[in-house]
């Protein structure tokens, strides 16, 4: 599958953060811009691909994910939160500029995400309104917010591995599920549930592969703050074992693509997306 749309992605994403009047251009453009992997707005690909659809007629639905993601690493790398220095190979937005301007950088990201998802072309009302609806669920206070809280709850503390579980499901797998789904919605996809439940699986392979990364790779590489252990953060790695972490890691990229197996359309492209992921260094 090509990925040649993501330049277009990139080049629409400029657009949006470079608008002369938005005083927050300059460090809504540091966290948007170059270095992420926009893993979301692929996973959105995929399954317009499996209906034989294009992206670049859907880009500002991508471009709204990507946005909703980036404010949650903007947010993220707070003080307040998880206090990190390092993002996409850069300096985080709090370090380049300063506290306040981070946290408006992620509010605008976050709230314009939804002006463009709204305006998005080529798409029905009824189905605007059904991504407007999917996008803040998931990033919201019974999404991805939710799982922040617990997260912050965890620190320090110790959970076993059905509350990590419960708590990835909410805080990365949920912006996995949106994406999915969302790519359902375009494509007249009425029943939603299989793709969500393979966006779970998904994320939650993607996030315990993440904590092994954060053991096992370095921060040049992987281009951020590589902090699990120095915060005493909940970690799949921390709490099974690194050899239990990279079994339940292998098994649950399984499940996800036992789970897009069971599609009924023919999931090839999501499948060669898994197997990308799985094989991420970064
Ligand atoms: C509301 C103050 C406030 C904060 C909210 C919601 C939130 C902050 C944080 C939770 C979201 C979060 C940071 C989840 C972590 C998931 C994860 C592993 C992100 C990294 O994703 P990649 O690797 O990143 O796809 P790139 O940079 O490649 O896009």
């Amino acid at each position: 599958m090509s990925n040649r749309w993501v330049e277009k992605l990139e080049a629409r994403l400029g657009t949006i953060v470079s608008n002369p009047d938005n005083l927050l251009s300059a460090p809504m453009q540091h966290a948007l811009l170059a270095g992420g992997k926009r893993l979301r707005p692929k996973l959105f690909n995929s399954v317009l691909v499996m209906f034989g659809l294009d992206i670049k007629d859907y880009l500002d639905v991508a471009c709204a994910l990507e946005m909703v993601h980036t404010y949650s690493l903007v947010h993220d790398d707070l003080p307040a939160m998880d206090d990190d220095a390092y993002r996409r190979g850069k300096p985080t937005v709090h370090v380049a500029y300063d506290e306040a301007t981070a946290i408006l950088s992620g509010d605008a990201l976050l709230t314009d995400a939804f002006t463009v998802l709204a305006n998005a072309q080529n798409l029905s009302a009824e189905k605007r309104i059904k991504l407007v609806c999917i996008l803040a669920e998931k990033a919201g206070s019974s999404g991805m917010v939710a799982g922040q809280v617990l997260d912050l709850k965890a620190t320090k503390q110790t959970i076993d591995v059905a509350a990590l579980n419960t708590m990835h499901a909410l805080k990365t797998a949920a912006l996995f599920e949106a994406a999915l789904m969302m790519g359902g919605v375009v494509s007249g996809v009425t029943d939603l549930h299989q793709l969500e439940g393979c966006g779970r699986a998904l994320g939650l392979a993607f996030q315990i592969q993440d904590d092994l990364l954060d053991v096992e790779s370095t921060q040049e590489a992987m281009g951020k703050s590589l902090s699990d252990a120095s915060h005493e953060k909940a970690s799949y790695v921390r709490i099974m074992g690194l050899s239990d972490a990279k079994e339940a890691c292998r098994a649950t990229f399984e499940k996800a693509r036992t789970l897009c197996a069971a599609l009924s359309v023919d999931a090839e492209p999501l499948h060669t997306l898994i197997d990308t992921i799985e094989q991420r260094n970064r």
